[in-house]
């Protein structure tokens, strides 16, 4: 079976504007899937609400755009009810940081084995050009016309805080890497989290690609076994290291949830707790 990037084309056209970089995103991710062979039939494509999230129009194999915010609860519930899914999850900085930023947290601890790619053109684009969680302090946009007074998010510091097995970071003009990123990620058994830089031509005047270029680099000679080293490296304000900070294997949850159902017995045997102790509180 071979698949080709016709195959995996819809009849919509992006709506994107020219030099977005979603663009790239979806040639990487359909580079990504093609070189992977995997069935478009056995793939679902989950975003939220964004310029990024009308994503799942654009790549023929299932897809569910959703509710700001929300691409992670449904693409955990899909992984959940047929656990030999390819899931994808793909959202931007306002609705993965933002609004959604608490289901971020709580699926990096669950590690499910979903793909999370993040639009990051650090500013609400769908929306006209608000600042979002990543927009650097002093961003000026119509809702913070002196500047923006909060200290960004940091997402990849966040990831590995919160137990993510998978960190990269890529950057959407850089499609080489980023398809090689998006095909390590598909490969990774657990939860793949892939922060995408991106330019946004007209809401972000800041991080333009001439920015990008000054201030990224790709990472080389580390060892993403090492949390503590990744760690430094998301740390890191000057010259962003560009490519994967941290992998680790272990236990999925949708692995475990299927041990369960499978009929072995639970760890934790409840046999002996007396409930009138708990139901004397409703009674
Ligand atoms: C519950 C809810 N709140 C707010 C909105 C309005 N809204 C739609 S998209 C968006 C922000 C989009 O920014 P981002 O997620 O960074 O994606 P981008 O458009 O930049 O790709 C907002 C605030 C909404 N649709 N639903």
């Amino acid at each position: 079976m071979t698949i080709s990037l016709a195959d995996l084309t819809t009849q919509e056209t992006p709506t994107w504007c020219p030099g977005c970089g979603d663009h790239t995103i979806l040639a990487s991710l359909k580079n990504a899937l093609a070189e992977l062979v995997i069935d478009p039939k056995d793939v679902v494509i989950v975003s939220g609400i964004g310029c990024g999230s009308k994503i799942p129009h654009y790549v023929k194999t299932y897809g569910f755009e959703g509710l700001h915010g929300r691409g992670l609860p449904v693409a955990m519930g899909i992984k959940l009810a047929n656990p030999t899914l390819t899931v994808i999850a793909i959202s931007g900085d306002g609705d993965t940081y933002g609004i959604g930023g608490n289901h971020f947290m709580h699926t990096m601890r669950r590690n499910l084995d979903i793909v999370h790619i993040v639009q990051d053109n650090q500013v609400y684009g769908l929306t006209k050009g608000q600042y979002s969680p990543t927009s650097k302090k002093g961003f000026k946009s119509p809702s913070s016309p002196h500047g923006a007074l909060e200290t960004p998010v940091n997402p990849l510091a966040l990831a590995l805080t919160m137990g993510a097995s998978y960190v990269a970071r890529g950057y959407a003009l850089n499609v080489s890497q980023l398809k090689e990123l998006f095909v390590d990620a598909l490969n990774h058994k657990g939860y793949a989290f892939v922060d995408v830089l991106q330019p946004c031509v007209n809401y972000n005047r800041a991080n333009t690609p001439q920015w990008y270029q000054e201030n990224t680099q790709v990472l080389q000679g580390n060892d993403p076994a090492n949390w503590d080293e990744a760690m430094k490296l998301a740390r890191r304000t000057d010259k962003l290291p560009l490519g994967l900070f941290f992998k680790e294997d272990r236990p999925t949850y949708d692995g475990e949830v299927s041990v369960y159902e499978k009929g072995v017995p639970a760890t934790r045997d409840i046999s002996n707790i007396d409930l009138s102790m708990m139901l004397k509180h409703y009674v």
